[in-house]
């Protein structure tokens, strides 16, 4: 892979404005942008100008492989005592007769039904019910890793451990800590929404704060564990808002380093409270994902979720800053589907996704949930 600076021509064939160029020089540079410089990237940055940028970074962390792993979904609730308003999927504890809430044994008959399939990771998490508490998650974790040790649990997001952990009346640090023993490996991105407050209450009151989001994942890298981050943009937040959040991850990481992959979540409108906020454009969100991959020089990964925008955009993403592309989700989950999103029945087998992968001219490597290389499908096949 040929790693040259775009060229001059290039940046100033496309006409643009003294401080786009200069934005352009720090990044080819591999220089640090600051809050100002990745707003005007989102008020003046055309597709394409964001597309060389991200296109150059992503190029310097990963070359031209595109990650995926193997893994499924498990929600053990969609009943939930929060009310999110861009939430489609969750049944408040008054309708219960519309959800549904597992026990234990139900989940493990589920991940029971994947003993004869090469997965390496079950993704669990859901809505925020009573009875699904410390003891039920430890008395969870432990049967899986009873029943197949090396199966990597990445489970649930600081609202759900917010919850249990102020009911068990455990800090952050007491909580993780026997979550860990009992089992679970890694955390999810999901929860954090957009953490500006104004916008952060109108949209999600009520759940975990924004200094709890990042407080849990904080103490989790200090513990020596690893994590994701998503934002769920496209609705009422600014460009602004959107850096901010970028700003705040990564700031958290130059502390930690625990972040593995940073998942962009585009706001889907059907069927919730928020169904009037029109959803943003295909361009849009090749824009957000070039503009996180260049704001956040410290994650390696930038994930482009297939199951919620579709195929194609997810194909587009991966030449706008995106280096990995989730799994091969044989999918349980709900959440999407619900919001409207392009899958509806998100379901890729390994080879599709690898045809996908290869079709724009990268290299699709499977992983584990911690990067490291399960196959490497461009010398294998
Ligand atoms: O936090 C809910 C989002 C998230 C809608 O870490 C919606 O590998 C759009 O975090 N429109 C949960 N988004 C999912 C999540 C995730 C997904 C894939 C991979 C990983 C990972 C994490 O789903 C929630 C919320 O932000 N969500 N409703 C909606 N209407
Ligand atoms: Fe509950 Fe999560 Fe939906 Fe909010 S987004 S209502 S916390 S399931």
């Amino acid at each position: 892979m040929n790693h040259s600076v775009p060229t001059d021509e290039l940046i100033s064939s496309a006409n643009i404005s003294p401080q786009l160029k200069q934005i352009a020089d720090k990044v080819f540079k591999q220089q640090r942008i600051s809050f100002d410089e990745g707003v005007i990237l989102f008020k003046q940055g055309s597709l394409s100008y964001l597309g060389t940028l991200a296109n150059y970074v992503r190029e310097k962390k990963s070359d031209d492989k595109v990650f995926f792993n193997r893994n499924f979904h498990v929600e053990p609730t969609n009943i939930c005592v929060y009310t999110c308003s861009f939430c489609s999927y969750s049944r408040l504890i008054k309708q219960r007769d519309q959800g549904w809430e597992l026990s234990v044994d139900q989940i493990l008959d589920i991940i029971k039904k994947y003993d004869e399939q090469p997965v390496t990771e079950v993704h669990i998490t859901g809505g925020v019910v009573p009875k699904q508490d410390l003891a039920f998650y430890l008395e969870l974790f432990k049967k899986i890793k009873l029943h197949r040790p090396g199966l990597h649990i990445k489970a649930l997001t600081p609202v759900e451990f917010h919850y249990i952990f102020k009911k068990a009346k455990l800090t952050y640090a007491e909580g993780l800590k026997m979550m860990k023993e009992a089992g679970l490996d890694s955390l999810p991105g999901g929860g954090a929404e957009i953490f500006d407050k104004d916008i952060r209450d109108q949209i999600a009151g009520g759940k975990c704060s924004t200094d709890e989001w990042l407080e849990l994942h904080e103490t989790w890298h200090k513990m020596g564990g690893k994590s994701n981050a998503t934002m769920l943009y496209g609705h009422i937040e600014t460009f602004e808002h959107r850096i901010d959040h970028l700003e705040r991850l990564r700031a958290l990481q130059d502390k930690t380093k625990g972040f593995n992959a940073f998942i962009p979540l585009k706001f889907r409108n059907k069927d919730n409270q928020m169904s009037h906020v029109p959803e943003v454009s295909v361009i849009e969100d090749l824009r957000n994902y070039a503009i996180s991959r260049i704001y956040l020089d410290n994650f390696q990964h930038i994930k482009a979720y297939w199951a919620m925008i579709g195929r194609s955009t997810a194909q587009m993403a991966l030449n706008f800053g995106a280096d990995d592309l989730d799994g091969t989700i044989d999918d349980t989950t709900k959440i999407y589907s619900m919001a409207g999103a392009e899958e509806q029945s998100p379901k890729l087998t390994t080879q599709q996704l690898v045809d996908l992968i290869k079709q724009v001219g990268k290299k699709p490597i499977e992983r584990d949930t911690l990067y490291n290389v399960v196959k490497d499908y461009s010398i294998t096949e």
